[in-house]
């Protein structure tokens, strides 16, 4: 019988089973609280049944409240979870929640609203709302810890991580385990069904803090740059379940969840979540053409970028062949590798068996034919067109049929890459992060030439070891780098203009940056762009306004930490970026040479300068096609750039800002900085129609 659109019931002898059936993830919209409020008043209404077990179709439990309803009507809507948790428990009856795959968020808050809780050992139980830039707002912060404890509690709610079944089952949030949760559950509604009193997680006595937890969980956030509120207000809410009666703790803790769900900051770090699952939608290809299987990897070049992607497939199960020309590079290379595994697994992070797995998964050569078998080969050697293009044509004339073709290029143009083979058809760029074993992003470069079937095998290749794979278009710099080449001439005027480099980097680490832009430059190495400034020299218009506070430093034989200065100096064997006259006498005689009055700058000006480059290179981007959607560019920014995911990517700041106001700035800059300044026609179009990037 079915109660709501995704809420059915059914008797199972004298057990009621609610099942919540509303794909893809079993979202806890506002239908399935109507549907479950519905089919427990029927169950407890009905003289036939003893007991009710509430159970998800499909593969999964619940994964949370549905999120797309938030800042809506319907997430308010009556009943809301606190609703059905309480007609739970005033029932006389056992209320019994099986638990299979996902019980997240308000998911796993329903369930701890039960009398019982059974779930399979490989279930995955979890509260990720501060992930979310939320807290569990249905009571997780008032159930959980009075269920295993508050130091287990303050663990899973602030950091949102997942315990299997077994675990949950240790702890106390699981009553049994079964492989069946079903059947488990009917097991136990029967053995219970007529026991007097049925267990309430509410009334389990409030967890003490005795050790003062709390309070050193709260220093040790509040020591962080940019400390999460979500996180926070999850302390003061366990706090609150340390002090005051339940119902109390539970207004206290829908209060701030109300406050959290309507933050810039919640809304921009969902903008993100859903950012990562629509970048995976490419028209015409996802779910239209089959990627092809890939099973073995080969890896030419055993750098920093070479080693670091073969150990994001070894991490991913995936066995590589590691190419170099010669055995010293090629040791060297594993050596890495090697040190890089001993370091994770000594925080605890790898068991000594799974780094031997990994490593097991890696074999150097020094054979470039030993590609031959490879389903996916990825070129990470030395950026120069002329070097990558010699060894395509090897790699055209060594591959096996139907071999994926790669290059790790950070710029290169992909289309010239390709035309040096006979399968233009098979090559793509796969830009990773470095490092690439812990970059979350992936650019994938889409060629003109290049298949479906192998963009869909490129996309499908990311997730599958672990990337977020965002597909760009072909030009100078593709997506990030484009961008990152604007953010940095905003700096290098800045400089001119009367800033110093520790100024700047400190403005926008302040906005919320990992580094600042100046810091940045030196960890990534000055002399690769530098290269690129010269390679575009001679096609660079004339009229834009040029700072060549880069090029002197350069030409000093400062390319950053690689030489122990660039733009700051650095001690022998540290990495902490020092002021150094030199750089600031390289700034005046520049500021001179141009004419510039240089005065004191403010830390707003700054960032607005900077971030708005970044935006309206954006926009340039998008108009060109090089990018499929702003949410795209966001994802590179946040995870490749390390722009603060509680602004949600430039875009989605430019949008909270409001385009009007951005495309005001940005037209009153091109008037008094001069044309470098000029908005994308896409820019003026939303900011004269009030539009945003994000739809
Ligand atoms: N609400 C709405 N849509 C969701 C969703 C959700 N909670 N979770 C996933 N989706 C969409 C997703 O956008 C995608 O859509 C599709 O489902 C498949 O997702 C009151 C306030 C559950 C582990 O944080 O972690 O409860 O692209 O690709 O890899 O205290 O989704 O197909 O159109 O990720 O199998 C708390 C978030 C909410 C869990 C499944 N819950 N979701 O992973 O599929 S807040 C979460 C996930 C809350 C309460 C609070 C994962 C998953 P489309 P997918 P998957």
């Amino acid at each position: 019988m079915t109660l709501s659109e995704p809420v059915s019931f059914e008797l199972r002898g004298r057990t009621a089973v609610l099942t919540i059936d509303n794909p893809p993830v079993n979202g806890f919209g506002h239908e399935v609280r109507l549907g479950l409020e519905a089919g427990l008043g029927r169950a407890l209404a009905d003289e036939g049944v003893d007991a009710v077990v509430i159970r998800g179709a499909g593969r999964m439990f619940c994964g949370g409240a549905d999120i797309r309803q938030f800042n809506t009507p319907a997430a308010v809507a009556q009943p809301l979870l606190r609703r059905v948790i309480e007609t739970i428990q005033a029932s006389s009856k056992p209320v019994i929640a099986a638990i299979h795959g996902s019980a997240l968020g308000g998911g796993l808050e329903l369930a701890m609203g039960c009398h019982y809780r059974v779930g399979t050992p490989a279930a995955r139980l979890a509260l990720p709302e501060v992930r979310l830039g939320l807290l569990p707002g249905g009571g997780g912060t008032q159930r959980l810890p009075r269920l295993i404890g508050l130091k287990a509690a303050i663990a899973m709610i602030t950091t949102g991580d997942q315990v299997d079944g077994s675990r949950a089952l240790e702890l106390g949030l699981l009553d049994r385990l079964g492989d069946d949760a079903l059947e488990e559950a009917l097991a136990l509604a029967a053995q219970v069904a007529l026991t007097a009193e049925h267990p309430i997680a509410g009334r389990l006595p409030a967890p003490a803090d005795d050790g003062g937890l709390i309070a050193a969980e709260r220093a040790r956030m509040t020591r962080q740059r940019h400390p999460s509120k979500a996180a926070l207000a999850c302390l003061d809410c366990l706090e609150k379940a340390t002090a005051l009666p339940l119902e109390d703790g539970l207004t206290y803790e829908r209060a701030r969840f109300e406050e959290l769900v309507a933050s810039p900051e919640s809304k921009a770090i969902r903008h993100l979540f859903f950012a990562e699952r629509e970048a995976l939608k490419v028209p015409g290809v996802t779910g239209v053409v089959k990627p092809r299987p890939i099973e073995r990897v080969a890896i030419v070049g055993a750098g920093t970028m070479g080693g670091g992607i073969a150990m994001a497939f070894a991490n991913a199960g995936i066995p590589v062949t590691l190419v170099e020309r010669e055995q010293a590079p090629l040791e060297r290379g594993l050596s890495t590798i090697s040190r890089n595994y001993r370091i994770t697994a000594a925080k605890g992070k790898l068991t000594a068996e799974q780094v031997a797995q990994r490593e097991a998964l890696i074999t150097g050569s020094t054979v470039l034919g030993d590609v031959s078998s490879a389903d996916l080969v990825i070129e990470a050697v030395f950026e120069d067109m002329a070097v990558k293009k010699d060894l395509f044509r090897e790699l055209d004339r060594l591959c096996k049929d139907g071999a994926v073709l790669a290059t790790n290029t950070s710029r290169l143009d992909v289309n010239e890459i390709a035309a040096a083979t006979s399968r233009p058809e098979s090559v793509i760029g796969l830009h990773f992060f470095s490092p690439a074993n812990v970059m979350r992003l992936l650019e994938v470069v889409q060629p003109s030439r290049v298949s479906p079937e192998v963009i869909a095998t490129a996309m499908a290749m990311g997730q599958r070891i672990g990337k977020i794979p965002v597909l760009v278009g072909v030009c100078e710099g593709f997506v990030g780098n484009r961008m990152l080449t604007a953010y940095w001439r905003e700096a290098g005027f800045l400089l001119e203009e009367g800033a110093s480099p520790a100024q700047i980097d400190a403005a926008m680490q302040g906005f919320g940056m990992a580094m600042g832009p100046l810091a940045m430059a030196d960890l990534a190495g000055m002399d690769i762009n530098w290269a690129t400034r010269k390679r575009l020299a001679p096609t660079r218009p004339k009229h834009l306004r040029y700072s060549r506070v880069a090029d002197r430093i350069c030409e000093l034989g400062r390319f950053g930490q690689k030489t122990g200065a660039g733009y700051y100096r650095y001690e022998a064997g540290s990495r902490t970026p020092l002021p150094d006259p030199v750089v600031d006498d390289i700034i005046k005689e520049c500021a001179r040479e141009a004419g510039i009055v240089r005065r004191p700058m403010r830390d707003t000006e700054i960032v607005d300068r900077c971030v708005l480059a970044l935006v309206n290179e954006g926009a340039y981007i998008l108009e060109d096609g090089i990018a499929q959607r702003a949410s795209d560019i966001d994802l590179v920014y946040v995870n490749g750039y390390g722009f603060p995911a509680f602004r949600g990517g430039p875009m989605f700041h430019a949008d909270t800002l409001g385009l009007p106001a951005v495309l005001d700035r940005i037209d009153g800059w091109c008037r008094t900085e001069g044309e470098h300044w000029k908005p994308s026609a896409l820019l003026r179009r939303l900011g004269e129609a009030n539009g945003r990037f994000n739809a």
